[in-house]
């Protein structure tokens, strides 16, 4: 069209940047406009905020590879004790925001680009969440490395650079789930380094001859390798030059390839031997809570215990020291029974080609392990075929054979002649399909085992590790308590609030966002007016936002001036969705019986739902497509509609949970007692002001403990009464018309075919009519009695904001700074090692 158009800022700053002749133009312009002409080839105008966003990424990455060098480096000089957290997911959703934050550049860099024509928060939001990770655990191990950088410890991450992360969720006219690939790197990725000269040869499959000098020795040959790729991640802690590492590894077939099969004319099948190769880290596994025997899952696993323990060892040996000192100078954590493989490894490693004597290499093994474990739902601990372990692993299957046989003979020691005993405690379980017990092998092989909330520590050891606590003894047993980042849970996702408290406290939010204990001071402030006139303004805006945001993103118009009530997190059916759309139902009918003048008394409520389904999780998905159609009919409905708000917001995401935490006034955490080991959004929710509806169950018992039980709303029965429960509905069945009226009225309705298509969603109801394993018929009355003592609470507003205030007030135990100090400190034994501004050579 003739004339240059350039970006909306101003040109002389633009020319300026661009000759580098304006002295007067910010360190930060300089930077970005150069990555814009060099790194992106792009030219300045019509630079649109895609192009905007990876310029000033890569601008902020400048500074993160300085900090992390210096990081490194003090590290490679001061050789302390390291810890390293493997896990198989790191849920790290968006990075430039967190970045700017940690690195104190936010205010400038808002300046800097809106010099150049660009808003901040656009660019922020052009960035693609690294959604790899499927939830709570994989958003745990985000949070640690968070923490662990802003304590500047010495902790690394290592987990695996997939190629998609976890699907896209589509949601069809019909309401049923559908899954899309997330190809999040299709933009290229500018916060991981690739380390393409640090590889590892991994082996899959072969033979495994012992030796024949009675050692306990053995070869590993023949088979398949796999090349192992670093791709480092830079993990900067909060205000402080410490910069840790995440390194992923990706799958590479070896160079040359098959050429056996090249030469043999055989082309496609020596491509396709390339192709399994790259297939081992393509995609992340998106079944929590459940174990599926698949072979390529196995792969995944041994792929990066393998290269991250041979990675461990290699910078051990650069220290010099002897390998029997390897655990005075390393600790790993495993993250679940998903890396419980490395402990064999590292046996394969000692013993095969260390040539260290077997029960030194064992001793070595057990003080250099940590296993925390997420679940004791029986459907989510690992087994492994025998067969599968066979053929792809021989060599760990003969370990893990004689780790068991030397264990089970200590065992029958102490307890001679108990059999049962023996059986129970064994690493395979026999049966038709021999399987290894990934949870005992993590159990023997660790130093320390421990849950993550304190029930769940608890029936960890007075359940699945029972027998095990009787042996090894309660010392070895513990809890650790989950912890969440304040810095992305109330920083960066709530910035006003942020700002209020410490306008409130007094105290820079450099103090106090890392050491959280200090927000009890707002506790101070309740009766102060104004402070609580603030308080309720910002949820109010919160609301708004994320009003905005749906609108922006779905075309729905939410009304604000209503109670927001949230409940996210994966669809499962031990975390009752399905008791909550029930109980959506009862309040829609409950409306809808009112008189008007009656009606006009009712809080005024939106309920939001957002949560992805294993994609063969057949009554997740009709969770799912319930909701979705329940909201079509309630929210068209003109007598209900003021009154009775329902949205299921699709592709659940870190991203998405930084809109609608904030936002929420009441969030739900209703897992059938026993059920929920932890629980982490329960913290960030409440963190936000947002008052806990709940079970007592996992965290939300010392959320309740902190906040006070006058501040939660808790229901339902209790964890010991469970088992009884539960053994009643199948064996003196009451019909549910008999026992819950209520919740037998809501089922038929939805029967009577209310909500279209009655038959589609029998299945799903069946669950409640039959077994009720997960006990919502128990439950139903007193989850609807807490409903009402919400709406109760709700409608006294000023003390409603009380609440709100006192409650993030008290949550200073749940930052992951003190669950992150508790691991170094009781568990790791390493210390923080700070980099000094100036290193001295
Ligand atoms: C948790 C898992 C999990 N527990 C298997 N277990 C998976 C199990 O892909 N898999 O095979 C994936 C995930 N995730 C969660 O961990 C708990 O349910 C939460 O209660 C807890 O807060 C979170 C972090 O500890």
């Amino acid at each position: 069209t003739g004339k240059e158009k350039w970006p909306l800022g101003d040109e002389k700053t633009w020319k300026g940047a661009l000759r580098d002749v304006d002295k007067d133009v910010p360190e930060i312009t300089k930077s970005f406009v150069n990555h814009v002409q060099t790194s992106l080839a792009r030219q300045p105008y019509n630079l649109d905020t895609l192009g905007a966003y990876q310029a000033a990424a890569l601008s902020v990455r400048d500074n993160l590879i300085v900090n992390w060098n210096e990081t490194q480096l003090n590290y490679t000089r001061k050789a302390p004790k390291r810890a390293y957290y493997l896990s198989l997911e790191f849920l790290m959703g968006r990075t430039l925001d967190n970045a700017l934050l940690n690195l104190g550049l936010k205010t400038q860099y808002r300046q800097g680009v809106e010099n150049l024509g660009f808003n901040i928060e656009d660019i922020l939001g052009q960035e693609r969440d690294a959604g790899l990770g499927n939830g709570g655990l994989g958003r745990l191990a985000a949070c640690y490395l968070d923490s662990g950088a802003s304590q500047e410890l010495p902790l690394w991450g290592y987990g695996l650079r997939y190629k998609y992360g976890i699907f896209q969720q589509l949601i069809s006219p019909e309401g049923n789930q559908l899954e899309a690939p997330d190809p999040w790197l299709d933009n290229q990725n500018p916060w991981e380094l690739p380390r393409l000269d640090v590889t590892y040869d991994v082996r899959f499959y072969g033979s495994a001859e012992r030796a024949t000098d009675g050692s306990k020795r053995a070869v590993w040959y023949g088979g398949q390798e796999v090349l192992a790729v670093a791709y480092d991640v830079m993990v900067p802690g909060y205000g402080t030059k410490s910069t840790n590492n995440l390194r992923l590894w990706e799958s590479k077939p070896k160079r040359g390839f098959d050429l056996n099969s090249f030469n043999a004319g055989n082309y496609e099948g020596a491509i396709e031997s390339s192709n399994s190769a790259a297939a081992i880290t393509s995609v992340l596994y998106p079944n929590d809570h459940t174990t599926f025997g698949k072979e390529l899952r196995l792969k995944q696993q041994y792929f990066w215990t393998a290269a991250s323990l041979a990675d461990i060892i290699r910078r051990f040996k650069n220290i010099g020291k002897d390998i029997r000192e390897f655990p005075d100078y390393v600790a790993i954590q495993l993250n679940d029974t998903h890396p419980t493989l490395a402990i064999p490894e590292l046996m394969r490693i000692l013993v095969d080609e260390e040539e260290v004597a077997w029960d030194e290499a064992w001793d070595i093994v057990r003080n250099t392990f940590f296993y925390t474990n997420h679940t004791v739902l029986p459907e989510a601990l690992e087994k492994w075929p025998i067969y599968l372990l066979e053929n792809l692993l021989p060599r760990h299957l003969q370990i893990i054979y004689d780790i068991n046989l030397l264990f089970l003979q200590a065992v029958e020691k102490v307890y001679p002649g108990d059999r049962e005993r023996l059986a129970r405690m064994s690493l395979i379980e026999e049966g038709p399909l021999k399987q290894v017990r990934m949870a005992h092998l993590a159990c023997i092989g660790s130093r320390k085992v421990n849950g993550v909330a304190e029930l769940h520590s608890e029936l960890v050891q007075t359940t699945i590790l029972k027998d095990f606590v009787e042996f090894e003894g309660p010392n070895k047993f513990s809890n650790v308590t989950n912890g969440i980042t304040p810095r992305r849970w109330l920083d960066q996702c709530n910035p006003e609030l942020s700002n209020l408290i410490s306008k409130t406290l007094s105290i820079d939010k450099g103090i106090w966002l890392k050491d959280l204990s200090k927000i009890e001071g707002l506790l101070k402030f309740v009766d102060d007016k104004k402070f609580c006139a603030e308080w309720a303004a910002i949820k109010q805006r919160n609301k708004e936002r994320l009003a905005n945001y749906v609108q922006q993103t779905l075309g729905l118009t939410i009304r604000t001036d209503a109670m927001f009530d949230v409940q996210i997190k994966r669809i499962h059916e031990y975390k009752r969705q399905t008791l909550n759309i029930l109980g959506v139902i009862h309040r829609y009918f409950t409306l809808k019986q009112m008189k008007p003048a009656e009606r006009a008394k009712v809080n005024r409520k939106v309920v939001f739902f957002a949560g992805k389904a294993a994609p063969a999780y057949y009554i997740a998905k009709l969770t799912i497509r319930l909701v979705v159609n329940v909201a079509r009919v309630i929210n068209a409905d003109p007598d209900t509609k003021d009154y009775l708000q329902l949205y299921f917001l699709p592709d659940y995401s870190v991203s998405l949970a930084e809109v609608l935490i904030p936002a929420s006034d009441i969030s739900q955490h209703i897992s059938t007692a026993g059920t929920e080991a932890s629980g982490t959004s329960n913290m960030k929710f409440c963190l936000n002001g947002g008052l806990l509806l709940g079970t007592v169950d996992g965290a939300n018992i010392e959320i309740a403990e902190e906040v006070g039980e006058s501040n939660v709303f808790f229901f339902g029965h209790l964890t010991p009464a469970v088992e009884d429960l539960r053994y009643q509905h199948v064996y003196h069945a009451i019909p549910l018309e008999q026992k819950c009226p209520a919740l037998a009225n809501v089922i038929q309705q939805v029967l009577n075919g209310v909500f279209g298509d009655a038959h589609v969603y029998e299945p799903l109801l069946n669950t409640i009519k039959e077994s009720d394993y997960y006990l919502l018929s128990d439950d139903f009355d007193s989850y609807i009695a807490a409903l009402a003592m919400v709406d109760e609470a709700y409608l006294n507003k000023e003390e409603w904001v009380k609440k709100s205030i006192s409650t993030t007030a008290k949550m200073g135990k749940f930052s992951s700074d003190r669950a992150i100090l508790e691991y170094a400190e009781t568990y790791w034994n390493i210390e923080p090692c700070p980099v000094k501004d100036k290193l001295k050579a």
